[in-house]
């Protein structure tokens, strides 16, 4: 039986892009329901399963190597784990990385998803595909919720990527009769989140500063609005649709937004410091474009049984809470898996926009 007292399924799962945030909640959600899980994870020059030991199912999942822009390596992790479903979570999953690397975000965000396709549609047609779609879709110009009606205008490389790998996951199930649906999730984050996403490098921030660690949190575009969920919460969707007796895209959302300077303000507020007096603009952060407002209608995946309980202000709560706690145990000279102790400090980093301002 599981945790909540359910029947255990003997199913099996193959989940590419394993070390990320979702790919680790997704294997330990699985797991707990009685999945043999395999996951991809690409070759490194330095290993990187901390998400996966953080959640402690790193000994359950079984692991294969595979690239994204790799044909051979993809179609042997099929042939080996022969799973009946296939989450495909592996992307360049960064949408200021897209402006300075278009066409490997292209590859990997659109190009590869076809090979995926591919492999199923000659390997094992039968096997189900679930494909990480993504609110970057619909882009700029939208000033109202978003269903999955409402028009896509990408805004950058990565949606125009995503937007190409969401008409194949579609072509392939009308044309070749897959049964492979979009997952057209709005942000979700969590203490998993990589660091340079907007909300993570808040939290890890705010939790510094409240330890004197840290003075400063330099953002971008603080007016920009996002739907942000909790990641283990979205999880549950990818799999949810998959049990469907039929294939289907599906938004994915809490259907409230908020701006980061809200994210900042609160995030702050947890831990009894005024943002105004930390944070400050700084212009390496802004992208060429940005997607100013997005907000979700999820009441398809509602529908059919998800009924999300973390609010805006719970999130940023979990997410600076558990930063604090990370801190507080480096500072007693505990040491555990967990990224930000490994971080350069974003002042290291050169982005291309800063070249251009000299
Ligand atoms: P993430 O933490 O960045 O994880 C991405 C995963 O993809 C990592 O395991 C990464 O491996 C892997 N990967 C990247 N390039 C690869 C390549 N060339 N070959 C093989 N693996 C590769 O992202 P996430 O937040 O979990 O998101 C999961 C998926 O959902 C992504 O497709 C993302 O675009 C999409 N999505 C995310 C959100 C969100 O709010 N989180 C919303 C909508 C859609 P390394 O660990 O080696 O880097
Ligand atoms: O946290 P972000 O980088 O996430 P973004 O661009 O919304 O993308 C995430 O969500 C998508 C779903 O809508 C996923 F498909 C995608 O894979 C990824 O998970 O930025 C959020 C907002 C942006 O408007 C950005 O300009 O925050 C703004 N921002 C302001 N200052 C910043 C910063 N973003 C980052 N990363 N860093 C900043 O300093």
């Amino acid at each position: 039986m599981s945790k909540d007292g359910a029947p255990l399924v003997t199913k099996t799962a193959l989940i590419t892009g394993v070390t990320g945030q979702d790919g680790a909640y997704l294997s330990k959600f699985l797991v707990d329901k009685g999945y043999e899980v395999y996951g991809t994870y690409r070759r490194l020059s330095t290993p990187n399963f901390w998400r996966l030991h953080y959640l402690n199912v790193f000994e359950k999942v079984n692991l294969l190597p595979a690239d994204l822009i790799d044909v051979g390596s993809l179609l042997d992790a099929i042939r080996i784990s022969h799973p009946e479903e296939v989450y495909n979570l592996a992307a360049q999953s960064f949408v200021g990385a897209s402006f300075e690397q278009p066409v490997g975000t292209g590859e990997m965000n659109g190009i590869s998803v076809t090979r995926l396709l591919e492999t199923i549609r000659i390997m094992n047609p039968k096997i189900k595909f679930y494909q990480a779609s993504t609110s970057e879709l619909f882009g700029s110009g939208h000033l109202s919720a978003s269903n999955e009606e409402a028009l896509f205008r990408p805004s950058s490389p990565y949606a125009a990527a995503k937007l190409y790998s969401y008409w194949m996951t579609k072509i392939y199930r009308e044309g070749f009769g897959i049964f492979a649906c979009n997952g057209i999730l709005f942000n979700h984050e969590s203490p998993l989140r990589g660091l340079e996403f907007v909300t993570r490098k808040i939290s890890n921030t705010v939790a510094k500063c409240a330890l004197g660690l840290e003075k400063e949190l330099r953002l971008g575009n603080l007016e920009a609005k996002r739907d942000w969920g909790y990641a283990p919460e979205y999880i549950e969707t990818m799999w949810l649709m998959m049990q469907q007796k039929t294939p289907d895209d599906y938004v994915v959302a809490t259907d409230d937004s908020h701006s980061v300077k809200e994210f900042a303000e609160k995030a702050f507020d947890v831990v009894g410091l005024d943002w105004q007096e930390h944070v400050k603009v700084d212009k390496k952060f802004l992208r060429p474009l940005d997607v100013a407002y997005l907000k979700g209608d999820s009441s398809k995946i509602r529908k059919i049984g998800w009924n999300p309980k973390v609010d805006f202000d719970g999130l940023v709560k979990i997410m600076v809470k558990e930063d604090l706690s990370r801190w507080e145990r480096w500072q007693n000279g505990e040491r555990f898996p967990w990224d930000a102790s490994n971080y350069p400090g974003e002042d290291k980093i050169l982005s291309r926009y800063q070249e251009k301002d000299k």
